[in-house]
C-alpha cells in the first residue's frame, strides 16, 4: 500500500473530491476506516471537548447541508466541530456524507468530534437508507460493513469544558454519574436496551420521571430527571440531537436542554430550519439558522418510515 498516509492528507475540504460528492473507491473506504478506527478507539466514552467549537446534529445523508455548515460555520481546522450523531439513512447522500466527515476525522482528530447517533448500527441501517444506497452505488454490502463496524467505535457522549453534556438521544435510567458512562463497554454493535441504547435514544419530556419511549427503544425523562443529572455532574446544559425540531434548536426542561437538528427541510419534506450551536464559551452560545441548499433538494426523495428521527 503506498503511501496511504498522503492520500487522506489530500483530503482537505477546500480541494478535495470529497467536496464535489465523488465516491471514494472500495478499497479506499477500507483503508480509511481502518485509519479512522485507530483514532477512535483512543477516545473515551466520555470525550473530552474544548470551547471555541460548533456543536452540530442529526445530518441524515443531506450532504450538501453539511457542506452549507462549513460554509456559514466556517472550515476546519480553524473551526472546531462536534456532531451529535446520525450522519447516515433518510437523505440519498448517505455515503458520502459519512465518507466525508471520516475523512476529515483522519485528517483533524483534534479539530472534530464524531459521536455515535442511534442510525450509526447496523440493524437500523439495514431498513432506512444507508444498507441500499451502499448496495446501488458499490454493487455490493462491503462498504456499508467497513462503516458500519467502524461505527463500534465511535465515542457515545462528550463533555464540552466539564459544563456541557452532548449525547445523541438522552439519558438513563441506569446512569447516574459520567464515570458511570466512562465504565461501559462500547465497542460494539447499539445494543436493544440497556445504558448505550438509552444514551442513543432517549428524548426528554414535559411530565416528570420516567417513562418507556414510543420509539420502542430508550425512555423519555422528565425536567427533575435533568436536573438531578446536572446536579450530580456539575453540568450547566444538556445538548442532544435526535428529534426533528422546526427552527434547528429547541430549549426545553427549563432551558437546561437543547434539541439540535442540522437538516434542513428534513426528508425532502418537513420545511424545518436546520440549526447549529457556535460555543465562544461554556456561558456564551449562538445558534447559527440556515435553510436546505438548493442542490439537495430532491421532490421524489424516497419515503421511510418517519416514527424515528
Ligand atoms: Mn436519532
Amino acid at each position: 500500500m503506498k503511501d496511504q498516509k498522503n492520500e487522506f492528507h489530500k483530503l482537505s475540504l477546500s480541494r478535495s473530491p470529497l467536496k464535489d460528492c465523488k465516491l471514494l473507491n472500495e478499497k479506499q473506504v477500507h483503508t480509511l476506516c481502518e485509519k479512522a478506527k485507530e483514532v477512535l478507539m483512543k477516545e473515551s466514552n466520555v470525550q473530552n471537548v474544548s470551547c471555541p467549537v460548533i456543536v452540530c446534529g442529526d445530518i441524515h445523508g443531506q450532504f450538501h447541508d453539511l457542506l452549507r455548515i462549513f460554509t456559514i460555520g466556517g472550515n476546519l481546522p480553524d473551526k472546531c466541530y462536534l456532531f451529535l450523531g446520525d450522519y447516515v439513512d433518510r437523505g440519498l447522500y448517505s455515503v458520502e456524507t459519512v465518507t466525508l466527515l471520516v475523512s476529515l476525522k483522519v485528517q483533524y482528530p483534534k479539530s472534530i468530534t464524531l459521536l455515535r447517533g442511534n442510525h450509526e448500527s447496523r440493524d437500523v441501517t439495514r431498513v432506512y437508507g444507508f444498507y441500499d444506497e451502499c448496495q446501488k452505488k458499490y454493487g455490493n454490502a462491503n462498504v456499508w460493513k467497513y462503516f458500519t463496524n467502524l461505527f463500534d467505535y465511535l465515542p457515545i457522549t462528550a463533555l464540552v469544558d466539564s459544563q456541557i453534556f452532548c449525547v445523541h438521544g438522552g439519558l438513563s435510567p441506569s446512569i447516574d454519574t459520567l464515570d458511570h458512562i466512562r465504565a461501559l463497554d462500547r465497542f460494539k454493535e447499539v445494543p436493544m436496551s440497556g445504558p448505550v441504547c438509552d444514551l442513543l435514544w432517549s428524548d426528554p419530556y414535559s411530565n416528570e420521571g420516567w417513562r418507556p419511549s414510543p420509539r420502542g427503544a430508550g425512555h423519555t425523562f422528565g425536567p427533575d430527571i435533568s436536573q438531578i443529572f446536572r446536579q450530580a455532574n456539575g453540568l450547566s446544559l444538556i445538548s442532544r440531537g435526535h428529534q426533528l425540531v422546526e427552527q434547528g434548536y429547541f430549549w426545553t426542561h427549563n432551558e437546561k436542554v437543547v434539541t439540535i437538528f442540522s437538516a434542513p427541510n428534513y426528508c425532502n419534506r418537513f420545511g424545518n430550519l436546520a440549526a447549529i450551536m457556535e460555543l465562544d464559551n461554556p456561558r456564551k452560545y449562538s445558534f447559527l439558522q440556515f435553510d436546505q441548499a438548493p442542490q439537495g433538494k430532491c421532490p421524489e426523495a424516497p419515503y421511510f418510515f418517519l416514527g424515528d428521527n
